[in-house]
C-alpha cells in the first residue's frame, strides 16, 4: 500500500497573473491531502470529509459532479494521454480544508496522480505531472486556470518560497524568513472558481493580449494601455503592476527584506480589490485588521471571490493577531473564522506503507 502526502499552496503574490504567463510566488504549505492507496481493476474511494463512497469503472470515465470529479480526471487525462493504467482502491483524508481557496482541487488530483505514477511505474516528470493535472482541470472538471496551483503542489519546498516565471517555467527557490509565519484566514465565503467571474477575467486578459499584439503580460507596459477600452485598461494595469511587484517581493525576499515584501503584499490585495474587482467585504475586513494588528502585510490568496486571505506575521506576534482579528471578524460578521498558521511544505510525496 502507498501513502500519498499531498500539500495546499498559498500564493504570496502574484495573482491572477498566471493565465497571462507571468510570475506568481507561492509556496505549499502544510496542510496536506492525505491518500492511503493500492492498485486495483476498478476505481473505489472513500472520501472521509465527504463520507461517501465513490466508483466507476475505466471504460468511460464521464463528470459526476461531485468531488470524485477531480479523481475521475486524473484517470481520464491519464488514458487520454495514452498512459497504460488500471485502477485503485484508496481512502482519501487529511487536514486540508476543502472549497477554501487553498488548492484542494489540485492537491487532490495531484495525490492520486502521485499515487498512479509510483504504483504503475509512469515515470512521469514533477513538470509533466503539473501540466497533466492542469489539463484534467481545463478540460475534464471544466475550470480555466493557469498552472499556479498544480506547479505549487508538485514543486513545493519546504522552508521555501516558489520564484516562478509561468511562461518558460524556469523557477527558483527562495528561503523563507525563519521567525516569520503565514497566516491563513478562511473568510467562510465559498468560492465558485468555475463561476463566470474567473472565466470572465481571463476572456478579458486574453482579448488584451491580442489587442496589444503580445503573447505575455511580462512584455506589456502601463503605457501601452492607454488606447484600450477602459474596462480592459484597469484590469490589464493590475496584471502589469502585478507582475513587477512579484518581481520586486522577490528581492525583497532574497535580501531579507519582510517590511518590504509585506507592504508590496497589502498593495497586490487593494490593487485586486480596486481594480481587479475580485475581492469581497469579508476579505477587506481580514486585510485592514491584520495591518492594524501588527502584520508586517496581508492580502487575498487564490482567485478572491471569497476563499481565504493570509498575512505575513511575526511567529511571537501570531496568535495575537490570529486572536484580535478572530475577535473584531466574530464581531462584526457574527461568524467564527477558520484560521491556520502555516510554514513552507515539500511537494506531494509517496511512500510505501
Ligand atoms: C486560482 C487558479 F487556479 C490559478 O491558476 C490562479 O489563476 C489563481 O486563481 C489566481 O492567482 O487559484
Amino acid at each position: 500500500m502507498y501513502r500519498v502526502d499531498s500539500p495546499g499552496r498559498v500564493n504570496l503574490i502574484g495573482e491572477h497573473t498566471d493565465y497571462t504567463l507571468g510570475y506568481v510566488m507561492p509556496m505549499a504549505i502544510d496542510l496536506y491531502t492525505v491518500l492511503h492507496a493500492q492498485m486495483d481493476d476498478k476505481v473505489r474511494v472513500y472520501s472521509r470529509v465527504f463520507r461517501d463512497v465513490r466508483e466507476f469503472g475505466l471504460d468511460s470515465i464521464e463528470r459526476v459532479n461531485d468531488w470524485s470529479d477531480y479523481v475521475r480526471a486524473i484517470f481520464w487525462v491519464l488514458r487520454e494521454e495514452g498512459h497504460r493504467i488500471g485502477g485503485m482502491k484508496g481512502i482519501l483524508g487529511g487536514d486540508l480544508p476543502i472549497g477554501s481557496g487553498l488548492s484542494s482541487s489540485a492537491s487532490l488530483e495531484l495525490a492520486v496522480l502521485a499515487f498512479l505514477n509510483e504504483a504503475y511505474g509512469l515515470k512521469l516528470l514533477p513538470i509533466e505531472m503539473a501540466l497533466l493535472a492542469q489539463k484534467a482541470e481545463n478540460e475534464f472538471v471544466g475550470v480555466p486556470c493557469g498552472i499556479l496551483d498544480q506547479f505549487t503542489v508538485v514543486h513545493g519546498r519546504k522552508d521555501h518560497v516558489i520564484f516562478l516565471d509561468t511562461d518558460t517555467l524556469r523557477h527558483e527557490y527562495i528561503e523563507f524568513p525563519r521567525n516569520v509565519q503565514v497566516l491563513v484566514f478562511y473568510t467562510g465565503v465559498k468560492r465558485e472558481l468555475s463561476s463566470s467571474a474567473y472565466a470572465e477575467r481571463k476572456r478579458v486578459a486574453e482579448e488584451t493580449l491580442r489587442l496589444l499584439g503580445k503573447r505575455t503580460s511580462k512584455d506589456a507596459d502601463e503605457r501601452e494601455l492607454r488606447n484600450l477600452p477602459s474596462l480592459y485598461r484597469r484590469f490589464f494595469g493590475y496584471i502589469v503592476r502585478e507582475n513587477r511587484r512579484v518581481l520586486e517581493a522577490r528581492d525583497a525576499l532574497k535580501s531579507g527584506d519582510v517590511n518590504t515584501l509585506g507592504e508590496l503584499m497589502t498593495d497586490s490585495h487593494w490593487d485586486l480589490a480596486r481594480n481587479y474587482d475580485v475581492s469581497s467585504e469579508e476579505l477587506d475586513f481580514f486585510v485592514r485588521k491584520a495591518v492594524e494588528f501588527g502584520a508586517y502585510g496581508a492580502k487575498l490568496t487564490g482567485a478572491g471571490f471569497g476563499g481565504s486571505a493570509i498575512a505575513l506575521v511575526d511567529s511571537d506576534r501570531a496568535l495575537d493577531v490570529a486572536m484580535r482579528v478572530t475577535e473584531e471578524y466574530i464581531k462584526h460578521f457574527n461568524w467564527e473564522p477558520d484560521y491556520h498558521l502555516v510554514s513552507p511544505s515539500d511537494g506531494v510525496t509517496v511512500r510505501r506503507v
